[in-house]
């Protein structure tokens, strides 16, 4: 039962409102025959594997070299036939019960990232509020030269100052209001954002080891990171856990610079400890690390990959769908990032 989800295409059927999996071109082709209008949408990180500039669903091509020895693609589908738009700069797709968007600038419209990312989260908290969809479940954010100064302050502090201005205004008091998030660096491009928003609330979750993130003291930016740490969904019969991108970071500090063996042990350390204070203090029936459906890994070094890699298979069933990915990571001593999804049935 616990495992029901995890099988890749080309049977990609899900039991859950929205779902992820990483497939390959030949496995994306057959989903696009006898599953198109289930797509939600589709990212494509490095090189696009197939044309997509004239897709009518919400996609996008992110600057992050894949590390996979046979390049993935990023795909989000419904287990019903989804409804398409776009609003603004947003493009969509929904059901009944979520919506999936995307939204992408060019390097030029994102050059003022903290502007570019307050008229991005402007029109995405528009958008799902019109539509019927004001619960942000989990958001990414990738652009470019994410440690680059600017102005005294480097482009992801702007980013968190334009996040944090967009939200505070859309939401007033909004702590608990906030969605899974990961924020990583690409090799170039502009700033893309995608997200899953929810006719009705999950629960914000935080990580006992962490401080939350919007409560970072200030001398990491002049305004906090407004993000959950994770959230949690209630699908029917099924739990999906969000979780952010988890770093070596204890209290607000990043442990273990230049250590890559100790960064990814302290990541992994955080991701158990999340999944075990959520199934303990929500009563749902996670397995710790066990639980992970799908892996998204950030590396900032490709020739990191294969003792983080060997990390991740000592503790994570060889099944469980992994993406790896090469990015800059937010803070300068930070090697890697971990997010992914873990399921619970009830
Ligand atoms: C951290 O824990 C590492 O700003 O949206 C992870 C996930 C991180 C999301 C964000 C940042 C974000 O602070 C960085």
């Amino acid at each position: 039962m616990k495992h029901s989800l995890s099988s890749v295409a080309p049977d990609i059927a899900t039991r859950l409102p929205v779902d992820v999996n990483y497939l390959t071109l030949n496995e994306l082709e057959k989903f696009l025959c006898h599953g198109g209008p289930l797509m939600l949408g589709e990212i494509h990180f490095g090189t696009a594997l197939r044309d997509i500039s004239g897709a009518g669903h919400p996609h996008a091509l992110v600057s992050m070299a894949q590390l996979n020895p046979i390049p993935l693609v990023e795909v989000w589908s419904s287990r019903v036939p989804v409804s398409r738009g776009s609003a603004g700069d947003v493009v969509y797709a929904h059901t009944d019960e979520i919506l999936f968007g995307c939204l992408n600038y060019s390097p030029a419209a994102a050059h003022d990232i903290e502007a570019a990312v307050r008229r991005a989260y402007d029109a995405i908290l528009s958008v799902t509020k019109k539509e019927g969809f004001p619960h942000l479940l989990r958001i990414w954010n990738y652009f470019s030269d994410i440690t680059a100064e600017t102005g005294g302050f480097d482009r992801y502090q702007c980013f968190c100052r334009g996040r944090f201005e967009a939200l505070e205004r859309h939401y007033g008091e909004f702590d608990c209001k906030l969605p899974a998030a990961s924020a990583v660096g690409t090799q170039g491009g502009g700033l893309i954002l995608y997200f899953i928003a929810a006719r009705t609330p999950g629960r914000h979750r935080e990580n006992p080891r962490q401080i939350s993130a919007y409560h970072y003291p200030p001398q990491y930016g002049p305004k906090s990171p407004s993000f959950a740490r994770a959230m949690l969904k209630r699908w029917g019969n099924d739990y999906s856990l969000y979780i952010s991108g988890t770093a070596s970071i204890v209290g607000h500090q990043s442990l273990h610079a230049g250590e890559v063996h100790l960064q990814v042990q302290e990541t992994l350390n955080n991701l158990s400890a999340l999944i075990e204070a959520t199934a303990a203090e929500e009563g749902v029936g996670l397995q710790g690390l066990a639980s992970l459906n799908r892996l998204k890994v950030y590396i900032r070094h490709p020739e990191h990959l294969e003792a983080i890699q060997a990390a991740l298979d000592a503790v994570i069933a060889s099944h469980v769908p992994r993406l790896y990915l090469q990015a800059d990571i937010c803070r300068d001593d930070l090697l890697l990032e971990i997010e992914g999804i873990a399921h619970a049935a009830i």
